[in-house]
């Protein structure tokens, strides 16, 4: 999906939501086993669990959000049957909802040879739009995803996280902080129509600090809703022209009821935040 084509989804949608598959076996809804043991064989009950609870919830939400981010980790951790299910949400979300971006959720980069087989694993074998890359192995860790034409590298900046203090906001002498470097330095690599950043929701006003250093790429915002950050402030902070944020937001919707309406409530969560979207949206001129 091209830069412009993800305008145009936020612009019909008045959306930048993006919503976050982490599909965790332990928070599965009531009643939701009894449906899909009706359905799949005993050995396939992790794969119907982790395909039913996703679908459902990508059916209600869709056309309040313009992404998904099905998240590895989630899926990875049930082996075998969890990566039948991640490659069958990814088939679903091709064949249903074509115009959503998704972005998988991997936290790749390695040496180079290494990460051309991650890029070549998520964008030919999975064939998605995006993939989160962490930055710190390098040029040769991260070009290998951007020879993909439309296809996005989203790489980590400021994340969300307490331990984001750690490393990413260590000054050098010149009092320049790390995720500034990897700000700089990553636009040597790619650019605003295939790299987008990772800045946490969280952050709050640093959003000012990013926007000098990357003033038109499109951004990546976890952390509203289950941590806490703010969508107003994100979007005072972080908006620009044509918009340039994608805010996830994964339990706050997914989970937001344990009973058989669950995507019922899911999709009432996502349309609240598109409401609120749409407003700022309005507000700014942007539709
Ligand atoms: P919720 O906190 O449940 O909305 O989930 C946030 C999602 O975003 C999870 O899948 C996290 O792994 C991911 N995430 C962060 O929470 N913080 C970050 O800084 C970066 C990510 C990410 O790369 O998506």
């Amino acid at each position: 999906m091209t830069r412009k084509e993800l305008i145009e989804q936020i612009r019909e949608k008045q959306s930048f939501l993006c919503v976050g598959l982490d599909t965790d076996l332990d928070k599965m809804p009531k009643g939701l086993k009894e449906i899909v043991k009706k359905e799949y064989e005993e050995e396939e009950m992790t794969f119907g669990m982790l395909f039913e609870f996703s679908t459902r919830i990508i059916d209600a939400t869709a056309p309040y959000c313009v992404a998904y981010k099905p998240n590895l980790a989630f899926y990875e951790a049930y082996g075998i049957e969890g990566m039948a299910a991640f490659e069958g949400i990814i088939e679903y979300l091709q064949e249903n909802y074509p115009k959503h971006l998704i972005i998988a959720d991997a936290k790749r980069g390695d040496i180079g040879n290494t990460s051309k087989m991650y890029a070549k694993t998520f964008f030919e074998q999975y064939n998605v739009d995006a993939l989160t890359v962490a930055p710190y192995m390098g040029e040769d860790s991260v070009t290998p995803f951007l020879g993909y034409d439309g296809k996005w590298v989203v790489l980590l900046a400021l994340t969300s996280n307490k331990g984001s203090h750690d490393f990413q906001l260590m000054k050098d002498e010149n009092g320049e902080r790390l995720f500034e470097k990897v700000l700089k330095k990553s636009q040597e690599w790619g650019n605003d129509e295939n790299m987008m950043y990772v800045v946490g929701a969280t952050q709050g006003q640093m959003f000012e600090d990013i926007r000098k250093l990357a003033p038109n790429h499109f951004l990546l915002v976890p952390g509203v809703g289950a941590q806490g950050g703010s969508l107003e402030e994100v979007c005072k902070y972080g908006m620009i022209k044509d918009c340039g944020l994608l805010v996830n937001s994964s339990r706050g919707i997914i989970y937001a009821s344990n009973e058989k309406d669950f995507d019922e409530v899911a999709g009432q969560k996502a349309q609240e935040l598109q409401q609120q979207m749409a407003k700022i949206l309005a507000d700014a001129g942007i539709c």
